[in-house]
């Protein structure tokens, strides 16, 4: 389908066409060296694989400000002196900057779409407003949305947590947010609803009561459940793990908790997983853990897209540009099957020190190039039986015999006692994980400049 570039009568990136794929010989800072939508690798179409969706927030609302210093960039579309024709044209900018790239979805939080009002009913009014713009938008443009989600978390009401907050008051307006987000989801076809738990965690554990917080939380989630299915939601409902920042201790702390949580609530059926790469890092995992831990339970649902820096503590959401990271990701998102209905949303920031338009466009064409290089690398990888011979020869005594009865569930400690007992030492079997690494290396060397 051929795209509309730009929207209304402005074109906020004036200067900057369609992106498009050149091939890795290509020196053009605003073009594709990788990323070829309809190359296709492993049975399916780079865009099919790779879902790439944009976010609202860090590319359209933020303007570089961090706790030392204001914004470096006064984009023209935050400029206007109304807030609803502020929204409308970062609206415009936004489905512009999309479909300049190339990119197939995009996500948003409530209050990066429309402004907040002062009540409930006006806030609610104001989002339906920009829903129908958006509507209108995804109708001209092609885009669809990856998914949607409710800002809890920067509205000081919410300092003390959104459902799981002390106070039943901000519970309920937490509930509010949560079912016009949806209302919003739905009527923009989202393919997923996406929880954050922003501020659901503690700063002090001694004036929190943790089991009744916990408690609240499932019921919440149950509840938004519940709605969201009978207003016809048939996607999935996400969480994103997180250990901490902005609190010092946040509940969904990583996918293995998040894990345990949904089955002890009985939400796995309708609950999956969105694992952000930073926030791996941060509960002091690699991406590609989180990735593995969520796809071995089958609840991987979609990806943040990003990374971290190894010198910092926090979540400096940088794009996500280190090889190492999208190849090991991809394998385990090509070993899960794949993604979909999730997808790769670029949950990331330009540095503040990136201060040129064209600066957002580059660092998205790093992300999707970068994505695109580990589909191919991980793909060739995952074709080379060196690596899946080796890893079913290290747990081959478990396919026959007693190490088959074993994992059977067929023998009691006391058995297992008495057939160590009758064995020698047991053979020392290598790990070869320079070996493996050395591996992936050379697919990486003989793929990367594809
Ligand atoms: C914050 C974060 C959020 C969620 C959506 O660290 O990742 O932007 O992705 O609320
Ligand atoms: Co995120």
């Amino acid at each position: 389908m051929s795209r509309k570039v730009f929207i209304g009568d402005t074109e906020y990136f004036p200067g900057i066409s369609q992106i498009e794929y050149e091939g890795p010989e290509s020196d053009n800072p605003l073009a594709f060296k990788s990323y070829d939508p309809n190359r296709v690798v492993a049975g399916k179409t780079m865009e099919e694989h790779l879902r790439f969706a944009v976010c609202y927030w860090h590319t359209f609302c933020a303007s570089g400000a961090d706790p030392f210093g204001p914004g470096t960039r006064n984009h023209a579309w935050a400029r206007a002196a109304d807030a609803m024709d502020r929204s409308r044209d970062r609206a415009d900018a936004a489905f512009e900057f999309f479909t300049k790239l190339n990119v197939p979805f995009w996500c948003f939080h409530d209050f990066d779409l429309a402004s907040e009002g002062a009540s409930v009913a006006e806030s609610e009014n104001n989002l339906k407003a920009m829903v129908d713009l958006a509507k209108e938008r995804q109708a001209e443009t092609g885009m669809r949305l990856l998914w949607g989600t409710a800002n809890m978390f920067s509205n000081p009401r919410f300092m003390n947590g959104a459902s799981t907050n002390p106070n039943f008051e901000v519970v309920t307006w937490a509930a509010a947010q949560v079912k016009a987000a949806l209302d919003a989801t739905v009527e923009l076809g989202g393919e997923s609803y996406v929880f954050w738990g922003g501020r659901e965690g503690y700063v002090c554990l001694q004036n929190t009561d943790t089991r009744r917080e916990l408690e609240h939380m499932a019921t919440f989630l149950e509840k938004a459940r519940d709605y969201g299915r009978s207003i016809g939601f048939e996607g999935t409902f996400l969480i994103e793990p997180k250990p901490m920042e902005p609190m010092k201790h946040q509940y969904d702390f990583d996918a293995q908790t998040v894990i345990g949580f949904l089955r002890h609530h009985g939400l796995a059926g309708d609950f999956k997983l969105n694992i952000e790469a930073n926030h791996a890092t941060l509960a002091g995992h690699s991406f590609a853990h989180d990735l593995r831990m969520a796809a071995d339970a089958g609840l991987l649902g979609s990806v943040d897209a990003n990374r971290g820096d190894p010198q910092n503590g926090w979540d400096t959401d940088q794009f996500p540009l280190h090889l190492y990271d999208c190849v090991h990701g991809m394998m385990v998102i090509l070993e899960a099957g794949g993604l979909q209905p999730g997808g790769l949303n670029f949950d990331a920031k330009v540095r503040r020190e990136s201060t040129d338009l064209e600066d957002m466009f580059i660092a998205h064409i790093g992300g999707m190039d970068s994505f695109a290089r580990g589909l191919v690398i991980a793909d060739s990888i995952r074709s080379d039986p060196r690596l899946s011979d080796m890893l079913k020869n290290r747990y081959a005594s478990f396919d026959s015999g007693d190490g088959k009865r074993f994992e059977d569930g067929e023998l009691g400690l006391a058995e297992l006692r008495d057939i160590a007992a009758a064995s020698a030492e047991p053979t020392q079997l290598s790990g070869k994980q320079e070996l493996v690494e050395n591996l992936i290396n050379d697919h990486m060397a003989g793929r990367a400049a594809t």
